[in-house]
């Protein structure tokens, strides 16, 4: 192992610098914090690096000529003893996080609220012998920096004309939000935007007076689609427009019939990008998100809305799938009244719920 000393404001910061410079295998053999000339405190690392992967970032800048074959081979040899030694360290350093009460402890009650345990994992490696570590409110603390770190809100920005489409399972509220944010684009902003409503929910019964309902209240115009051709041709003509919302029907993940049709229309050869929205119930079942991720992925999704807030105390599923798959959030829908109920998406709002449902222990 090789020893380096990172300096930085905070612990964070200087073990992200060691970060960046070795990547995720380097860890923290000791920290502290150093009153400086300037009588600013600083967190001062030393980080282990294992040899194999100090000599690799040392030699990426170095241009060695004439290594013969031997050499070479010798190298190599050497370094792929190393990665095994590398491995059985990483296994030792999983154990002692094991072995820790406090760690133990943490682990178990965010991986109870739905937080993925190779994720907690992955965090508390970096901080094996580091004071965090062993103290329980600053583990905590810790983890929700990194989670709040890790998550990420879409701006609302109005670069007209903008054509929003949102897709999802089955009954999470994709229609009510089209409601809500038509109401929020034509009425409820500094400036109104002229607003049109599409429905590609062909399939299910109701779904066109549910929708049309909606825009006849709000005096906002309603279009049925029926087909990819139809879709091109009714966006040409609405092109004085700024924003079209295009509801789409419910689907199962594992519905391909509709998948193949949603994708053919989010493909389709139109002048603007769809902005696809993935809608999210917050009550949604940890069973479940890999599969709807997997599935929805295929339609180029741009950012995810979160619905039903108000259906449930547990955030922590939907958060995990926050941070395994990092897609910035862009509303929240908190209820069933239109308009009333939706929000911006904000990490607080989020955080405080899973704050307060950790709390709860
Ligand atoms: N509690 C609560 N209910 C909601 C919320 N958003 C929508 N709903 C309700 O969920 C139900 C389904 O809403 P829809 O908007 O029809 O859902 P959808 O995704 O369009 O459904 P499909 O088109 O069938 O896939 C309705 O009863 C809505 O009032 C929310 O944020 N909170
Ligand atoms: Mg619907």
């Amino acid at each position: 192992m090789i020893s380096e000393t990172f300096v930085a404001s905070n612990l964070k910061s200087a073990y992200k610098q060691a970060v960046q410079k070795y990547g995720n295998e380097v860890s923290i053999a000791s920290a502290k914090q150093v009153e400086y000339d300037d009588g600013q405190l600083r967190c001062e690392i030393v980080v282990s690096i294992p040899k194999e992967i100090f000599m690799e970032k040392s030699f990426d800048e170095l241009e060695i000529d004439g290594i013969s074959n031997n050499e070479a081979g010798a190298l190599l040899e050497e370094i792929d003893e190393l990665k095994i030694e590398l491995e059985q360290m990483r296994d030792g350093l999983l154990e002692v996080n094991e072995s820790s009460s406090i760690t133990k402890e943490v682990k178990t009650l965010f991986m109870e609220k739905g937080i993925a345990e190779s994720w907690l994992d992955k965090i508390f490696i970096s901080l094996v012998n580091t004071e965090v570590i062993e103290d329980k409110s600053l583990l905590v603390s810790y983890l929700f920096e990194e989670i709040d770190e890790v998550l990420k809100v879409k701006k609302e920005i109005f670069d007209i004309p903008k054509i929003i489409m949102l897709v999802g399972p089955t009954g999470v509220g994709k229609s009510t939000t089209i409601a809500k944010l038509a109401a929020r684009y034509a009425y409820l902003l500094e400036k109104s935007y002229k607003v049109v409503l599409l429905n590609l929910d062909s399939y299910k019964v109701g779904a066109i007076e549910q929708l049309a309902h909606y825009a006849d209240i709000m005096q906002i115009e309603h279009i049925s689609i029926s087909s990819v051709n139809d879709f091109r041709e009714k966006l040409e003509a609405l092109k004085e427009y700024d924003i079209i919302l295009v509801d789409t029907a419910g689907m199962s993940p594992y519905d391909t019939q509709k998948f193949i049709k949603t994708v053919e229309f989010v493909n389709s050869d139109i002048q603007k990008d769809i902005e696809v929205n993935l809608v999210l119930s917050a009550t949604v079942k940890y069973e479940d998100m890999e599969d709807i991720y997997k599935n929805f992925s295929f339609l180029n999704l741009n950012s995810i809305i979160i619905t039903k807030f108000d259906e449930t105390r547990h955030f922590g599923t939907l958060l995990n799938f926050m941070l395994l798959y990092n897609l910035p959030m862009s509303y929240f829908s908190i209820g069933q009244e239109v308009p009333d109920d939706l929000l911006v998406a904000n990490k607080e709002y989020l955080l405080e719920h899973f704050i307060g449902d950790i709390n709860e222990e």
